[in-house]
């Protein structure tokens, strides 16, 4: 915060030398400085973060005890109470009758609570009705939470899902639907969801081309499997697509379905791990991870700046790296900023008073 201070008093002061024939000398050296404060908090910053990845694994299974009672209804709650480290956690959505373990994603924003990934194939997504009704697989590695857990969570508030898509070139792209709602097992997990922001394209309504929309569209569709049919197909979407989905007549995305190593495939129907409008219907996606958070979450500032950050992508230098300014001995943030102040007192500059 300190250094925040610094620089945004360096930047009110570095405008007021422009209009000062008294300071007008000092600007290009407070540049300076201004750029070597900007890159003393990116430091900060993957610090921080290469910090908390380390003590990841720790703080899961701490956070996972302390919350086994848990008042928690989502992971947006577990994320404002304190908890800032992916992993597991208890949580009890409304209309739940126990607690339920989760995976929270505390990147891009935190909050969120994980209901599906696939990442290398390991877990077999051709279940029956009762397995995607209870969930399978493993929270840490491939999984599906469960259809009643679904069912609790996003009929508990309003939830946008964010669905994180990669194929195997390493390219990303992400969809993301306001209002996502599954209805509960009486009405088969019916499916609907609001408005759409993203770079993967517009599955889910099937949208892409106008007349594909009655037979591609998941808007409104039953949950399927290969022991419980509620498709809009003749045949059996679930069986011939090789698992559980919002099938129409058949799909336009398919998360679950087989999972191919090599991304392009054959096989006699569109079996794949499948998002239609990126990679179409003979391209299995590398990585999918779809995610619920409410709508009205607020994201905080420095989880944002770190959403480019990845593990490989942090330094393993870890150790201090002395910042060259004009005041070699400062130590800290507040050292620069107090020095800052106290030179340009001397030097007749006026500080603006600013408040974060
Ligand atoms: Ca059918």
């Amino acid at each position: 915060m300190a250094l925040l201070t610094a620089l945004i008093l360096l930047a009110a002061c570095t405008q007021f030398v422009k209009a000062s024939d008294g300071c007008g000398g000092e600007l290009a050296r407070l540049q300076q400085q201004e750029q070597l404060l900007k890159r003393q908090l990116q430091k900060q910053e993957l610090l921080l973060r290469s910090l908390q990845l380390m003590t990841q694994q720790g703080n899961n299974d701490a956070g996972s005890d302390r919350v086994q009672d848990t008042q928690h209804a989502d992971c947006s709650q577990v994320y404002s109470s304190g908890f800032k480290s992916s992993g597991l956690y208890r949580i009890r959505p409304s209309g739940s009758p126990s607690a339920v373990k989760v995976y929270c994603d505390m990147t891009e924003g935190g909050g969120w609570t994980v209901l599906q990934r696939r990442v290398n194939g390991t877990e077999a997504f051709n279940r029956s009705w009762t397995e995607y009704k209870d969930g399978f697989g493993d929270l840490n590695a491939e999984f599906w939470l469960g259809n009643d857990n679904l069912h609790f969570l996003t009929t508990q508030g309003n939830y946008s899902v964010k669905i994180n898509l990669e194929d195997f070139d390493g390219h990303q792209r992400y969809a993301e639907y306001k209002n996502f709602q599954v209805a509960n097992e009486k009405k088969h997990y019916r499916l609907s969801f609001g408005d759409y922001v993203g770079t993967a394209g517009d599955a889910l309504t099937g949208s892409y081309q106008v007349p594909e929309v009655k037979w591609a569209s998941h808007q409104g569709m039953k949950f399927s499997t290969y022991d419980q049919d509620n498709d809009n197909y003749r045949g059996n979407c679930a069986q011939e697509d090789k698992g559980g989905w919002w099938f129409n007549k058949c799909h336009s995305a398919n998360l679950n379905g087989v999972y191919y190593p090599n991304g392009h495939y054959s096989a006699s129907t569109d079996d794949g791990v499948v998002w239609y409008p990126w990679r179409g219907w003979w391209y299995s996606l590398k990585t999918s991870i779809m995610k619920l958070r409410p709508v009205d979450y607020k994201t905080r500032l420095v989880d944002d700046q770190s959403l480019s950050f990845s593990s490989s992508s942090l330094s393993p230098r870890r150790s201090s790296v002395p910042v060259a300014t004009g005041w070699p001995d400062a130590k800290s943030g507040e050292d620069i900023a107090a020095r800052l102040e106290e030179e340009m007192s001397e030097r007749g500059c006026l500080f603006l008073e600013t408040v974060l």
